[in-house]
């Protein structure tokens, strides 16, 4: 699909990006099937007429006190401006490095380049071995009527003191919260307080996963919540 007289009005770092990443489409099992635009895969109306399923992953860091770090989407990005989601998120692409399925290294290598991209976060502060993937989701969430996500999503941790530089084209805002400030902030999210809205990816994570997940990081357990193998369907 060609570029219409709205995209233009498109900010041009989101736009190049848009056409530039090639992310990696997949079946329902999570088996490579093709590769395709970032911006075809988000567009609501090729997601449905095509249903296409794309590889992406969100990435939960914590410090060594065990709060979470949360970033606030820029105003400038095309699918959810402005609202408060986990760490980082973004999609491997369709690239060698980051299709490599053993150990999930592909992934592993997307959330070391999207970390220093988005949060300017030295790969030496997350080596690639730190990073632990626990989970995967498959869901479909509309962004506003044009663009949408439709996503098969690795939830990731990785625990570890970093120094943050946040890129403001990705970035609005970032803060570290515990698990009662960030229940908090659903609490508020939930009743339309402060203007604070959520991730619909970042809201399945926490309602399905994140808080048991979080006391296992906590206790030394989290080898316990690792399932690489099902894919939740949210
Ligand atoms: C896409 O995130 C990934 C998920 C899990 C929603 P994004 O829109 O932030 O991607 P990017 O950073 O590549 O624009
Ligand atoms: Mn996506």
């Amino acid at each position: 699909m060609g570029a219409t007289v709205e995209d233009t009005t498109m900010d041009a770092v989101q736009r190049r990006l848009m056409f530039e990443d090639e992310c990696i489409l997949v079946d329902e099992e999570d088996h490579v099937i093709g590769h395709d635009s970032k911006y075809n895969c988000h567009l609501m109306e090729k997601i449905e007429s095509e249903n296409l399923l794309h590889r992406a992953f969100s990435v939960f860091l914590f410090n060594t006190k065990f709060e979470l770090l949360l970033q606030q989407r820029s105003a400038t990005k095309v699918t959810f401006p402005l609202v408060w989601t986990n760490t980082c998120c973004s999609h491997p692409l369709y690239r060698d490095s980051e299709l490599i399925e053993e150990n999930n290294l592909g992934v592993r290598n997307a959330a070391q380049r999207k970390l220093y991209d988005e949060l300017g976060i030295a790969p030496e502060d997350v080596p690639v071995d730190l990073f632990v993937p626990l989970g995967r989701i498959l869901y479909k969430a509309p962004s506003d009527g044009k663009w949408g996500e439709h996503e098969l999503d690795y939830l990731v941790f990785i625990v570890r003191d970093v120094a943050l530089h946040p890129n403001p084209e990705e970035v609005a805002d970032v803060k570290y919260v515990s698990k009662e400030q960030l229940k908090e902030l659903i609490r508020k999210a939930d009743a339309g307080e402060d203007g604070i809205k959520l991730s619909p990816w970042f809201r399945l994570a926490a309602d399905n996963f994140l808080f048991d997940w979080w006391n296992k990081a906590e206790n030394g357990t989290l080898a316990e919540a690792v399932d690489m193998k099902t894919i939740h369907k949210l």
